[in-house]
């Protein structure tokens, strides 16, 4: 069965100085020439140029003025024929031109369609087609860079080059557990000769990822008890009067959020109602300390706000982990040797002394911000992985290192080993995933895409 003419309008919605449909089918070019009225020979020969056209619906009125260009297959992104009208940029030059072309014969193209076709011709890896996906969301120059190097084939070379890795020591356990009569293990020196360079090439590729893409920006949530400042916080970092202040406690109930870009990469700080010590009374009080508590609990990072002037030892013991990053606030109202003690001591603890009111320690604790979440997530430019393929990594990093384990003393695990890291290497390259699973991933995918 032949695959139905796709057409998408593949600029933004709204207006805009020129919009483009695209078309991609078997149908592509005689909609073309009919849209237009010519001849498919005359724009046959001039395939990937730009020909400036009128386009005129049925009756033969001129809908408008466009350039249109015809990319014979193979050489197209879909790797079918496909068409670009490039007309005015208003919704009823759209509307009129898609319509016209869907009145020709194409069919409206679905989410992320024409990045599958792709993806089904061979043109791009699944790695490629998401990060198709990472180009357009990306919001800062760095998340670009990182999405370009997918879509140019980095991260697909690189797993590429580990799995041929992985398969190499396979093979040589495979054979030496076979023919007992080869040279031994030991002999063959597969920890310095193959494992040891492998987990190292496996160890720089996880460095150079950039995780959880898919959710955007990274959440950095404010939580605290009550009138320590988180919101005059989030305000200084910010700049902008994102939250109410009063030195009322239970002023914040929304969960009120900011987004900016710090260090190339963009974050969502989140301030939260406060955290009191018994449960309040009131319903939306109770309900805003809910609110908080899952925010916080979803957070990339949790920044634990408290007054200065508590013991370092009061400091609440959060069920966070490594996502809590401990800050104090009001380093202005405590003398400077206190001060001191206080920031060596929160800084020990991977936090931070600052004032919001006179803004000391706020510098610091943006570039703590962008260490922590370099550290958790990846660099901001890193190679952008969506989190089921994050979540593939993690299979493989683990299998790869009870190999490290298992290789000298019990290689028939070694081997069981290997071969679930290739397993996971198949979710990473998304050659090992099923159809439904690949209806999802396009689905988040827009339209024209
Ligand atoms: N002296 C001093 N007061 C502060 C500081 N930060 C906030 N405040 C005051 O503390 C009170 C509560 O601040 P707010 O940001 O609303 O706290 P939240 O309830 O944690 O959001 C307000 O009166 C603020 O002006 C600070 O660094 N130093
Ligand atoms: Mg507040």
């Amino acid at each position: 069965m032949k695959s139905p003419t796709i057409v998408a309008a593949a600029s933004a919605p709204g207006q805009g100085a020129v919009a483009v449909l695209r078309l991609s089918g078997p149908k592509s070019l005689e909609i073309l020439a009919k849209g237009v009225r010519l001849d498919p020979k005359t724009i046959r020969l001039a395939p990937r140029r730009l020909r400036l056209a009128r386009f005129y619906d049925a009756a033969g009125e001129v809908l408008d003025q466009v350039l249109v260009a015809y990319m014979p297959s193979p050489k197209s992104f879909t790797g079918e024929d496909m068409v670009e009208v490039h007309g005015h940029g208003g919704r009823a030059a759209v509307e009129a031109l898609l319509a016209r072309l869907l009145d020709l014969g194409a069919e409206p193209a679905g989410a992320g369609e024409f990045t599958r076709r792709a993806l089904e011709n061979g043109k791009l890896d699944l790695s490629q087609a998401e990060a198709v996906a990472r180009m357009i969301e990306a919001g800062s120059r760095a998340e670009l860079a990182g999405a370009v190097r997918v879509l140019e084939g980095e991260l697909s070379q690189k797993l590429g080059s580990l799995q041929q890795a992985i398969e190499i020591l396979l093979a040589e356990i495979e054979a030496s557990l076979n023919f007992p009569e080869e040279p031994d293990l030991e002999s063959l020196d597969l920890r310095s000769r193959r494992l040891e360079p492998l987990l190292a090439q496996a160890g720089a590729l996880e460095q150079g990822l950039r995780r959880r893409v898919d959710s955007g920006a990274a959440e950095v949530v404010l939580a605290g008890p009550p009138n320590v400042g988180k919101s005059s916080i989030i305000n200084k970092l910010s700049g902008k009067q994102v939250a109410l202040v009063t030195s009322q406690a239970g002023t914040t109930r929304d969960a009120v959020s900011v987004e900016l870009e710090l260090g190339g990469r963009r974050l969502r700080l989140v301030d939260t109602a406060g955290r009191s010590k018994e449960m309040p009374a009131g319903e939306a009080d109770r309900a805003a300390e809910v609110l908080a508590l899952a925010r916080a609990e979803q957070a990339d990072l949790v920044l634990w706000v408290d007054d200065a002037w508590l013991a370092a030892e009061d400091m609440e013991k959060q069920a966070w982990g490594e996502t809590l990053l401990p800050l104090r606030n009001k380093a202005d109202l405590i003398d400077e040797t206190q001060a001191e003690n206080l920031d060596a001591e929160l800084r020990a603890l991977g936090g931070l002394l600052v004032s919001a009111l006179d803004g000391r320690g706020l510098d610091d604790l943006s570039d703590l911000l962008v260490r922590r979440l370099d550290d958790l997530l990846g660099p901001a430019d890193g190679l952008p992985l969506t989190t089921r393929q994050a979540l593939a990594m993690d299979k493989l990093m683990a299998a790869l290192r009870r190999a490290e384990k298992t290789l000298d003393h019990q290689v028939e695990l070694a081997a069981e080993d290997l071969r679930s890291a290739m397993d996971a290497m198949g979710e990473l390259t998304g050659r090992k995933l099923e159809p439904d699973l690949l209806d999802r991933i396009f689905s988040s995918f827009c339209i024209g895409k």
